[in-house]
């Protein structure tokens, strides 16, 4: 076994750099015999050197393997073999290359390469995680034709494409398309199936399984919908058929992020697929249709057509994103789907944007790739696909994308090959567009307008602060969506798309009989920071007239956080025209109950500190949790005489349905729970908790007698109903921090950490607290530092069994250059701490490198 330890001097591969690899791979074939603590692979491969190779060097990937045997066209070789890989002297013409290797899949805590989670076999091989099974070309430039054969145990045995044979002990697996190792899967354990079957529209049979441990199998349905969904929607939106006899999903319990692509085997976070009205939120449903559908989308966007390197990694997130988000609009409401998404945005892409971790969309350097599966790939990224639809409009954007798939199904591409397609389909030049991909940041765009004699101007000014190794910014292409809105509140300017191209640019409206308002960036047009002296009045206006859904809720945001701020910062009581304007929309039965919810939820502490921290004032966590309260207990006053009524009609009759009607009456239900809460000392709450039949709303009721420390008979109720359901835990642990006072949320969250039921194994568990605690913002913060010990220690704990989840939960503090200047020297410590652990993983310490060096 070789050292598991990183190399002591990282290594940074930069997109510059790219060579392709200097032989093809015609087919690959994998024989696994499994066994959990020393599982044999066998592989033989065949390589052609190709004819126009600059680069002939042997050298094939491999991490904490134990070769066995290695052979040539049948003759033993003696490879040289380092931490990294092997490299070896091979002929000049087409050979076979065999080898042997031994692996640990029931050591491997890492959750990265072949493991076991509670008795089954699996694995997660993107980015780099196949070399951890064989030696291999581990890259995605290199695309094979895989059949495998897996033995050794009587078990459920799945691989990738279809079935070939199976029998006593051994299932054979045959995969037509080609595919990059990091596309490889395998699965073995005792798994039941919840089967169906769907019928492409040539009229192509496929048999679908959602597989699962036995006890989960009643846990399938709506997954299974939720796919069948994504099958239809890709062949009438994008005319995308599905390409296998056979698709297969797996649950797993323990699994680093949501869920994986593999081709034709789909491996699941079990928190992503398996939902019941009894034991799944409204949230959890949404999320599982929106992962089912991304993963499924990415059989064409990621592995019909794949990334040339790791660097062109939005190739396929940023538009799968994109694509998975169509969907859920088109399956639900549109307008709460992208406020929901601008919200996530802004809580996870813009602080990343603007802190020590900045990248561009496509990055040019990394130390561990599985560092850069970030806000700014995935969400900013399917962003910029929205600027292009909305730049080049919808027609030419499925004209663009016909031709992509025309053009490159089978190959790895790069974001250049990409916007060649859209420029060769619609004629456009996209060089200026390409600094989206290039350029990290959030633009800020500055309004100033003049109204003179009928004509309305708006100008706009474009700048972009400097990032990490980008001290300069080029002018970006701005789609930005304006309307106008007569001061009667009638729209007299309809939805137009300017163009912003320069630094600074005025566009005129003619002809107009009074001074309009202006609803600008309709629909979140583009990820920038819009920056206008608006007056309160001006934002209430639009919050009650403006006809685009996203601005309406957007006004109300603004005014919520200009309140929340001047509480902080001036003392001052909440703004009595905001609170009425909240009275007036949450009664109005005509406006959405999803919407209204939306517009009662208040932006978050976290979204607070952004704010003050973006006017140049460090924030007082304690100051704007207080802030907060006083806030929601004023409103609640202020909504005495209606809340019974209110929220007695957001009580919905019949079955629990997970649909968008359902899921928007209890979204302003729990809203209005929360608020009856401060009033009635829980007394709707624990009758809520007590009739409930569904999980959303015995989860809110519970949250909201915790967080008025009302609900201790409740929450030991809770336990007990469901300590046998690992997911239903997974919220009772993450609620007992997230609702708990700021100045006990450490010590809560660090009792959880020796509670019976935690395990620092199982990334859910630790997410559950550990991110729970970060998202109590002023829990987390508490100024004796103890929030950061706690993190920090359970940090150096995690990344001896677990680099990946490690380094992503250092993002928590990424933020701490807002802070103040004690605060900043005991996170700065607690870095520091985290960086000097011994045998401190890659990942790891590049995440609290860069987050040191802000
Ligand atoms: N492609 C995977 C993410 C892999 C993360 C590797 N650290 C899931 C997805 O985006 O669909
Ligand atoms: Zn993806």
């Amino acid at each position: 076994m070789k050292d598991a330890s990183p190399a002591t001097q990282p290594e940074t591969v930069y997109l510059k750099d790219y060579t392709p690899f200097g032989f093809d791979v015609e087919t690959v074939e994998l024989t696994f015999r499994l066994a959990p603590a020393a599982t044999r692979v066998r592989a033989r491969i065949r390589f052609v050197p190709k004819a126009q190779a600059t680069d002939r060097r042997f050298f094939l990937h491999g991490e904490q393997l134990s070769l066995i045997s290695a052979r040539i066209d049948g003759l033993e070789v003696t490879p040289e073999i380092t931490p990294t890989g092997l490299s070896c002297d091979v002929p000049d013409r087409p050979f076979i290359w065999e080898s042997e290797v031994e692996i640990n899949p029931g050591a491997n805590t890492a959750l990265e390469g072949l493991y076991m989670s509670n008795g089954m076999y699996c694995t997660q091989c993107e980015a780099e995680g196949f070399r951890k099974i064989t030696y291999y070309p581990d890259r995605p430039d290199v695309m094979s034709v895989f059949t495998v054969r897996i033995e050794g145990t009587e078990q459920v045995l799945l691989s990738n494409g279809n079935p070939v044979r199976a029998g006593d002990g051994f299932a054979e697996w045959h995969d037509p398309w080609p595919k990059p190792a990091y596309l490889f899967a395998l699965v073995a354990g005792d798994l039941l199936a919840h089967p169906d079957r769907f019928t492409t529209r040539s009229g192509k049979e496929v048999q679908l399984n959602i597989w699962v441990r036995p006890g989960d199998e009643t846990k399938c349905a709506f997954g299974m919908e939720a796919l069948k969904k994504s099958m239809a929607w890709d062949e009438q939106v994008y005319g995308r058929e599905y390409d296998l006899d056979v698709f297969n999903i797996v649950a797993v319990d323990d699994f680093n992020m949501g869920a994986m692509e593999n081709k034709g085997l789909n491996i699941f976070n079990s928190s992503c697929v398996l939902a019941s009205p009894e034991t799944s939120t409204d949230a959890n449903f949404e999320r599982i249709e929106a992962i089912i559908a991304h993963e499924y989308f990415h059989n064409w966007t990621g592995n019909r057509i794949t990334c040339r390197d790791w660097f062109q990694l939005c190739l396929k997130e940023g538009l799968t994103v994109f694509r998975d988000a169509q969907f859920t609009a088109d399956m639900r409401s549109a307008p709460v789907k992208r406020i929901e998404d601008v919200i996530d945005l802004r809580g996870r892409q813009f602080p990343e944007d603007g802190g020590p971790l900045a990248h561009p969309v496509r990055p040019e350097a990394f130390q561990e790739i599985n560092n850069f599966y970030t806000a700014t790939v995935y969400e900013k990224g399917a962003e910029v696909i929205g600027m292009l639809k909305r730049l080049v409009g919808d027609a030419d954007y499925y004209k663009a994308l016909d031709l992509y798939f025309a053009r490159h199904d089978g190959q790895a591409c790069t974001i250049e090959d990409w916007l060649t397609v859209f420029e060769d389909a619609t004629g456009r030049d996209l060089a200026q567009f390409s600094n989206w991909y290039s350029q990290a940041g959030t633009p800020r765009l500055q309004v100033t307008e003049a109204y003179d004699d009928g004509t309305y101007t708006l100008t706009f000014r474009q700048s972009t602060p400097p990032t990490p190794g980008q001290p300069h910014k080029d002018p970006k292409v701005i789609p930005i969506a304006v309307g106008l809105l007569n001061p009667n509140g009638d729209e007299v300017v309809p939805t137009t798309v300017l163009e912003m191209t320069e630094a600074e640019q005025s566009f005129a409206f003619e002809g107009l009989s009074a001074r309009p308002v202006p609803s600008i960036l309709r629909d979140f047009s583009a990820p920038v920071i819009l920056e206008r002296d608006t007056s309160a009045e001006e934002r209430a206006f639009l919050l009650a007239h403006d006809s685009d859904p996203f601005n309406r809720w957007d006004a109300g945001r603004e005014l919520a956080k200009a309140s929340r701020i001047a509480m902080v910062t001036e003392g001052a009581s909440p703004d009595a025209g905001y609170l009425e304007a909240l009275k007036v929309l949450v009664r109005d039965d005509s406006l959405d109950p999803a919407f209204r919810a939306l517009v009662l939820s208040p932006p978050g502490e976290t979204e607070i500190a952004q704010a003050l921290s973006d006017q140049g004032v460090t924030p007082d966590p304690d100051a704007i949790h207080d802030a907060s309260e006083t806030f929601a207990q004023t409103l609640a006053q202020s909504l005495a005489d209606s809340l019974p009524r209110l929220f007695a009609a957001t009580l919905v009759d019949g079955p629990y349905q997970p649909d968008a009607t359902g899921t928007g009456l209890r979204a302003l239900n729990g809203r209005l729970l929360g608020l009856l809460t401060r009033l009635d000392g829980g007394e709707a709450a624990a009758r809520q908790f007590a009739g409930a039949d569904n999980m959303t709303v015995q989860n809110t009721a519970l949250a909201c007698l915790l967080k008025a420390e009302k609900g201790a008979e409740q929450n030991l109720a809770f336990f007990e109903q469901w300590q046998a359901d690992r997911l239903v835990m997974d919220k009772w642990f993450a609620l007992q921090v997230i609702t708990a006072r700021p100045s006990h949320a450490v010590a809560v969250a660090g009792d959880l950490t020796r509670h019976p039921l935690f395990t620092i194994k199982n990334p859910n568990r630790f997410r559950a607290v550990m991110g729970a605690l970060s998202m109590n913002h002023a829990g987390f913060h508490q100024a004796d530092g103890s929030g950061y010990r706690l993190l920090a220690d359970q940090l150096i704990a995690l990344d001896a069994l677990n680099p990946q989840t490690t380094a992503r939960m250092c993002t928590a503090f990424q933020t701490w250059k807002r802070y103040d200047a004690e605060r900043q020297d005991k996170i700065r410590a607690d870095l520091e701490r985290i960086k000097a652990a011994p045998g401190l993983s890659r990942d790891t310490n590049e995440m609290v490198s860069r987050i040191l060096d802000a």
